[in-house]
């Protein structure tokens, strides 16, 4: 099974030197406490430094002198908080954890079980990547509260957008029975620091509508049982019309005495079933999801109701901000889909519940490969905020192509809303700390499927180890997490890890050279969305369009001419957005309608600088299948040759992309390429 054990693989420790500074101390481990999470972390650490040193540590208290691995909370371990002053404990948060270093010992600290479980993850990984733990004195909080994986699974086994088999957790109508994968990848998930999963899709069918009657709720909390074991909260998205279509009521009105009490009796049994049970994920009046709309409410209203019924357990409700009108006009330039969001959300600031958090996409269109960001993230000081990501590779080759996909998160990230002046970054938004909400984070929607290997490209694992560790540390440089993830995954030969690199490090930009130019996106087969169509949404209802014509291309989003969305930003960027020439390079068709021979910051035309990165894009995936043929015998030989074949289709593809992409701007504009190359 050729990538299974991903980042966690238990393959024996090589260097003789590694193995006996572990023995000193890995050869007993103590846990004394009854905890869960204190329990698994007790079982991971075991397992492991079973497998790497060939001898299973034993649980006996070590005589005086004695090295040991001891694990625990403050509060319930003595002998942990003994290693502690009083200041150091108190630094440690909830899901937070300290590591030391104590004489001949090392001690796994945390203030709750599952701050230990993270705690032992994290020296794990330590090891593995070849830290020495002589000196080891760490402390570690999380950025985020809300660490959250969206999974896309529907019960009949597909996955929407799913680009690496079938689901995990489900087939032909029923929760699988045997939930031994769901464990692996609950350990996984754990490993990075995940603390929440929604495990159906956010578009609800008519059967999943179910989960929340006993239909379906014994299964759905055996996978909670799963999940609590790494410290994982499981949470549902829910249909807003259940009440009609489960409950048999004549409406789903937010204000309706009747749907209130419904929603409360469902809550109830849900808590029953699963004690500690997150919440509910909501798509609501969204690409024909049904929501407060129908009934003249606001989606606070809605939110709201929700969140009554959850609050007296502890529950939240994560609303989505991915409402737009899916049936509009492409003859109208005046309708944006990009500021629907913000529309919609901004004059609900301050409504919502405290235990509402409103989930809104990093950009405002929809996970193309470039978007400015979401101009909501700092528009909304009154209300709580999580960013959604997309794991898995729909407008990004789909797990066919490499696509890292950390850099672009972090760019997003470290961006600055100016919202309270300088400094007001998307990360500080997102984390609750610019406007000192008690609620934030982040959520993705998962890469992984039923393949053997988990994500269909061997290399698309980094993007779901990435994505965890960004959650825990928006801080980490995308190249460190990517190191960290090679190491872990393909051991410390010196060529792997440079190749790898290299190769993750390209992938985003490479990825963008030879798709859609300059921001524009939506050059994609409709519906798959795999492959170039430059008309393909052209004409369509969905408010995707790019608007070339013989003239020129882009959408011109200024206030002065266009659909204003550039206003929706802080200054200085709604300036910046405004005109052409300060706009950047990368964002000018996003925001702008321009002529072929607009000259860009780079110095090129538009038009040339569509050619030329559609023939470097050829070029840098024919390098990229290079640097990987580089690997021969060097990683283990499935993986190789899944990687091998996969980057042959991207090159082919890459070339499918150029041709079409460059014919159709030459045929248009009539502009010959400069340096003569052979264009369709
Ligand atoms: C789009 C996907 C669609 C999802 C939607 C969403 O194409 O399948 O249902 O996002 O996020 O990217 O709700």
């Amino acid at each position: 099974q050729a990538g299974y054990d991903a980042w966690l693989g238990r393959r024996a420790l090589t260097d003789k030197d590694q193995v006996s500074s572990l023995t000193d101390w890995a050869s007993r481990i103590i846990a004394e406490e009854s905890d869960e999470c204190i329990r698994t972390a007790a079982y991971e650490l075991t397992e492991t430094i079973t497998a790497w040193t060939g001898r299973r540590p034993d649980n006996a208290v070590p005589a005086d002198g004695g090295g040991c691995l001891r694990i625990g909370t403050f509060q319930g371990c003595s002998e942990v908080a003994s290693a502690f002053s009083e200041v150091e404990m108190s630094a440690v948060q909830a899901d937070g954890f300290r590591l030391r270093r104590a004489g001949q010992s090392i001690i796994i600290a945390g203030s709750t079980g599952r701050g230990v479980l993270y705690g032992a993850f994290a020296l794990l990984r330590l090891i593995k990547t070849g830290e020495r733990l002589n000196e080891l004195d760490e402390l570690s909080n999380p950025a985020n509260g809300l660490r959250l994986i969206n999974e896309w699974d529907n019960v009949d086994g597909s996955i929407e957008r799913g680009y690496a088999g079938r689901s995990i957790f489900y087939a032909e109508g029923e929760v699988v029975p045997d939930l031994s994968r769901v464990r692996d990848y609950a350990r996984l998930l754990a490993s990075v620091g995940i603390n929440g999963i929604v495990v159906n899709n956010v578009n609800v069918h008519r059967e999943e509508t179910l989960f929340l009657s006993e239909r379906y709720l014994p299964r759905i909390a055996d996978m909670a049982n799963v999940f609590r074991a790494y410290g994982i909260r499981l949470y549902l998205s829910i249909n807003f019309a259940a009440p009609i279509e489960m409950g048999g009521l004549a409406t789903a009105d937010p204000l309706e005495e009747a749907v209130r009490t419904w929603w409360k009796d469902r809550v109830k049994e849900v808590y029953k079933w699963i004690p500690d049970f997150g919440g509910f994920l909501v798509k609501a009046d969204s690409e024909f999801r049904p929501g407060p709309f129908t009934y003249g409410r606001d989606h606070a209203d809605g939110a709201n109701m929700l969140a009554e019924a959850l609050a007296p357990y502890g529950g939240i409700v994560v609303w989505r901000c991915f409402v737009y009108n899916c049936k509009q006009d492409w003859r109208d330039r005046k309708t944006d889909r990009a500021r629907a969001a913000y529309d919609h959300f901004t004059p609900l600031d301050g409504r919502f519940r405290d235990n509402v958090v409103l989930q809104v996409k990093n950009g405002p269109m929809d996970f193309q490969v470039r978007e400015p960001v979401s101009p909501l993230f700092g528009a909304m000081p009154h209300t709580n905020m999580l960013i959604e990501f997309q794991v898995t590779q729909e407008y990004t080759g789909q797990q066919r192509h490499l696509c890292y996909l950390v850099p672009q998160w972090k760019e997003a990230l470290d961006f600055d809303t100016h919202a309270r002046g300088e400094g007001s970054t998307i990360k500080k938004v997102a984390d609750g700390s610019l406007f000192g909400r008690p609620l934030g984070g982040f959520a993705a929607v998962s890469n992984v499927g039923d393949d053997a290997n988990w994500t269909g490209h061997p290399l698309a694992q980094a993007n779901l180890y990435g994505y965890g560790r960004l959650a825990w540390n928006p801080e980490l440089a995308a190249d460190r997490i990517a190191e960290e993830w090679i190491k872990q995954t393909f051991g410390d030969h010196d060529r792997v890890i440079k190749t790898l690199l290299a190769m993750l490090m390209s992938s985003w930009s490479l990825y963008e050279s030879y798709t859609s130019p300059l921001g524009v996106g939506w050059m994609v087969k409709p519906n798959h969305h795999y492959g170039p169509d430059v008309d393909g949404y052209e004409y369509s209802m969905w408010g995707t369009y790019h608007f070339a014509d013989c003239y020129g291309i882009g959408v011109d989003r200024s206030v002065r001419t266009g659909t204003g969305y550039a206003s929706q930003y802080h200054r200085p960027h709604s300036e910046r957005f405004e005109s052409a020439e300060t706009t950047p390079d990368e964002l000018l068709l996003f925001f702008h309608h321009v002529p072929y021979t607009h000259r860009l910051h780079s110095g090129k035309t538009v038009i040339q600088h569509i050619y030329d990165s559609h023939f470097e894009g050829v070029k840098g995936s024919e390098a990229l299948a290079e640097q990987w043929e580089g690997l021969k015998g060097l990683i283990d030989h499935d993986i190789f040759e899944q990687g091998r074949s996969r980057l042959q289709e991207q090159i082919e593809h890459a070339k499918e992309w150029r041709d079409v992409i460059n014919t159709y701007f030459w045929r248009k504009s009539g502009i010959a390429d400069e340096h003569g190359r052979t264009i369709y």
